[in-house]
């Protein structure tokens, strides 16, 4: 009996096109001479999985056996970009593979462009998990990732007349060969019902009735190290209804009902919701949640842990980090588990509860926090309810110890508040039984100490700590831009992928010529593959001798994508009034990325304005040349990957104070861009790292927009005062862009002129300054290059290698396992 795993197949291209041959035949039951391209990508998917095979079960294996802790990343979103590329780059595969193909008359981009990405997320949140988990593989620690199998993803966009219309993703229609069901792994998730008492030989015990219950299947994706052998897990959850469930409907006779009860069984794991920072507190949300956290725990606990665990020494094997609140309640969870089912006592549960937990805040808008009305939690998820409340004595009683019966902090420091309903605070909940709260940049940790979370710091101040946020330079560098990654290889060598500081030693080049003329050739010839990704994709194009100015992120009005059309729309009247001579603007290409909440209203306006102001532009024959506006719809992980190498300018301008982090602004500075950015999120640190001179900052700070605040923001009063701005916005108003109809765009142009929540107008003088000092630094292109390059050199910091340590040396304290 053959009790190991079987060895991977062996690494020549013999032994690639062999195996590859054996897949199409075996896996796909075709020949190579009538396989169509899906076949031969779902063969080559599975010959990359052959090769990972054998250290992934030996891998999983060891994680029941070792005695070293685990990282358990609890993310209701993976935004994992596709994976064909990453793994065969982490297998050291990728040239084999391709010389394998060759040999089999098989061009590999032809397979490459045909993977759908899984865009199980919506933004920065879940491609921060993704970047985790490749970077936790590639340091060898023990870690399991858990979320859902959404069979819907991030929906995709598409532009009707210049307004968004969603489409679903249906990203498994032609196979999924990169994750494994395992339908004997599942666990039954159960809800609503009731709770009751009963007498457990003398000692009164509560537990959990539920009503109904579906199963859980998990579904384990591979996340191999970057050459290091190392195959770490992220297990997927997807809901199915269970037998018992399905049956009694279907032996009442009702066949139609055990239909309706499956489909609402399997919609629980349908669809990723679109919302970025904007609960809506749905139910099937909260199902969602509880749904993938309780398997995931019962998961762990079950078949990670060995048989008979001590679970007082669970501290010691196991952190669950909570990526946001999406995940908190698997703290009621876990206690339940210990008190209900475990039998332990209450502060002993609590205590080895709160070792276990620690929690990750994404967001300082308040609209963003999560609350979950008790009526809807107490439904679903009644024994939950219980626990909270008892959470939440014991916590205020602490409150009232340390501070006394001050009934107003009392009442604001409660895990429930109650207005305008009676609601749980998922973030309080969090952070009281988390032993680590973490904000993701210096700024947003500082933020969160000094205002969101200020109570609870002053309470404990140890639990308080800062991870800033990191990118995988695998992704974001040596895959997504291979001409700079080979130019810093011959330069430095290659020990830069796995310590990314290395790219220091890019400094003493900044000022070579000739190192400046190879870099600016890898940027010219990163534009014109961009160049010609969008027009296979859309017809248009991006000129050479442009700068190429962008600004891709989800829509959102804090982000200020109106900040930018403004000086669009200013640039454009400029030229056309005559004010400036066309032959002095310096010619752009302005490119937006960016979806937008189906139901947030608008976000939609401000797409329908971009694309509007585009289509003139792109049309006017009097800025030819000179201004360009492209907005390639779907924006997704796949086109990032094609438009950050080729940036030359990074548009970071939120108002100060409400951009937690940022990972796009860390992107596109690890491949050239030169930042124009507020001083928010981690744009300050990045300013700190590059230098004042590599970056263009602009607003007010954070200090200054508080101040502003208080004394009474009026945003027309700097329409009033700013001729450039009246001209850009009167131009818009008077239906420049929509057709001489002044209602198109008219509740975006009062929205601005009476509200401006986020500022837009405050800042503009000040944007269009920093623009002007843009310009004219772009016209000295060795000095542009020379800064491009420091840029590259000094962003090393942004690694999520090094994000992953500071994880671990602040909060994990897990060690590697070789
Ligand atoms: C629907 C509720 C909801 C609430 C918050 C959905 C999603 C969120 C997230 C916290 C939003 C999010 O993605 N935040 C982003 O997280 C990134 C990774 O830390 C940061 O870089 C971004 O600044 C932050 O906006």
């Amino acid at each position: 009996l053959a009790l190991a795993p079987v060895a991977a197949p062996p690494a020549s291209v013999d032994g690639f096109v062999r195996r590859f041959l054996q897949n199409l035949n075996f896996d796909q039951g075709v020949a190579l001479s009538t396989s169509d391209d899906n076949d031969r990508y779902l063969a080559l998917a599975g010959t990359v999985r052959d090769y990972l095979m054998a250290r992934w079960l030996d891998d999983q294996a060891q994680q029941s056996r070792q005695q070293s802790k685990t990282v358990c990343y609890l993310s209701a979103e993976y935004l994992l970009g596709r994976q064909l590329d990453n793994n065969l780059l982490a297998a050291r595969l990728t040239e084999i593979a391709t010389e394998a193909l060759a040999q089999c008359g098989i061009d590999i981009d032809d397979l490459r462009a045909l993977e759908i990405e899984p865009g199980l997320g919506n933004g920065g949140l879940g491609r921060l998990a993704a970047c985790f988990i490749d970077s936790l593989a590639t340091m060898s620690i023990p870690t399991i990732g858990y979320g859902i199998r959404y069979e819907y993803g991030i929906f995709r966009q598409a532009f009707a007349d210049g307004q968004q219309v969603e489409q679903p993703d249906a990203w498994l229609r032609l196979g999924s060969p990169w994750d494994f069901p395992h339908p004997e792994a599942a666990q039954t998730i159960s809800f609503g019902g009731r709770t009751e008492t009963y007498d457990d030989d003398g000692v009164e015990r509560t537990r959990w009735v539920p009503e109904w219950n579906v199963l859980a299947v998990p579904y384990n994706m591979m996340v191999p190290g970057y050459h290091n052998g190392r195959v770490n897990t992220l297990r997927l959850w997807r809901a199915v209804a269970t037998n018992a469930f399905d049956l009694h409907t279907f032996n009442s006779g009702d066949y139609v009902a055990s239909v309706r009860a499956q489909t609402f069984a399997e919609n629980i794991s349908k669809v990723l919701y679109p919302e970025d920072s904007t609960p809506q507190g749905k139910e099937l949300r909260l199902q969602q949640q509880y749904f993938f956290v309780a398997a995931s725990i019962a998961d762990f606990v079950e078949h990670v842990l060995p048989d008979g665990f001590d679970l007082t020494k669970l501290p010691e094997r196991v952190i669950f980090q909570l990526n946001d609140t999406h995940p908190v309640i698997g703290v009621p969870e876990l206690m339940r588990v210990l008190v209900d089912e475990k039998g332990m006592e209450w502060d002993a549960a609590w205590a080895i509860t709160q070792k276990c937990f620690a929690y990750t805040c994404h967001t300082l808008l308040p609209e963003a926090l999560e609350v979950w009305s008790v009526d809807l939690l107490g439904r679903l998820l009644p024994r939950h309810l219980e626990i909270i409340y008892r959470i939440n004595d014991a916590f205020l009683l602490e409150v009232r110890e340390r501070f006394g019966d001050d009934e107003m902090l009392i009442r604001d420091m409660s895990i429930i508040g109650e207005h305008p309903f009676r609601s749980v605070r998922m973030a309080y909940l969090a952070t009281v039984a988390g032993s680590k709260v973490n904000g993701v940049a210096e700024l947003h940790s500082q933020l969160l100490r000094d205002n969101v979370l200020k109570d609870f710091a002053r309470m404990w101040p140890e639990k308080f700590t800062n991870v800033t946020n990191g990118v995988t330079p695998r992704r974001f560098l040596r895959l997504a831009n291979p001409e700079l990654s080979t130019l810093i290889t011959e330069t430095l060598g290659a020990g830069w992928t796995v310590d990314l500081e290395r790219l220091r030693g890019l400094e003493a080049y900044a000022d070579d010529p000739e190192f400046r003329e190879r870099f600016a050739a890898v940027k010219a010839a990163n534009k014109r593959r961009l160049s010609r990704v969008l027009a296979a994709r859309d017809g248009t194009t991006i000129d050479d001798g442009h700068l190429l100015d962008v600004m891709i992120k989800r829509l959102h009005e804090y982000k200020r994508q109106t900040l930018k059309v403004l000086h669009i729309v200013s640039a454009y009247d400029e030229i056309v009034s005559g004010r400036v001579p066309v032959e002095k603007v310096q010619p752009r290409t302005f490119l937006f990325g960016a979806k937008a909440a189906p139901g947030y209203a608008m976000a939609k306006h401000i797409i329908h304005l971009i694309n509007a102001v585009g289509e003139v532009v792109n049309a006017d024959p009097r800025v030819e040349g000179r201004l360009k506006v492209l907005y390639p719809s779907n924006y997704n992980v796949t086109l990032a990957e094609s438009i950050i190498p080729a940036a030359d300018l990074s548009e970071q301008i939120s108002l100060a104070g409400k951009e937690a982090s940022g990972t796009g602004n860390m992107k596109l500075a690890l491949n050239g861009a030169l930042t124009i950015g507020t001083d928010d999120g981690a744009n300050v640190e990045i300013r700190q790292l590059v230098g004042d001179d590599n970056f263009f900052l602009f607003g007010m700070s954070e200090p200054e927009v508080e101040a502003l605040w208080a004394e009474g923001y009026r945003p027309a009063d700097f329409y009033h005062e700013d001729e450039r701005l009246r001209r850009a916005i009167d131009l818009i108003a008077a239906g420049a862009f929509s057709g001489g109809d002044r209602s198109v765009f008219e509740p975006l142009i009062s929205n601005l002129l009476y509200d401006d929540r986020f500022m837009a107008l405050a800042d503009f003088g000040s944007y269009l300054d920093a623009q002007e000092r843009v310009d004219a630094a772009y016209a000295d292109q060795d000095a542009w290059v020379r800064s491009a390059i420091l840029n590259v050199a000094r962003s090393g910091f942004f690694s999520s290698d090094r994000a992953m340590r500071d994880y671990l040396d602040r909060i994990w304290h897990a060690t590697p396992v070789h």
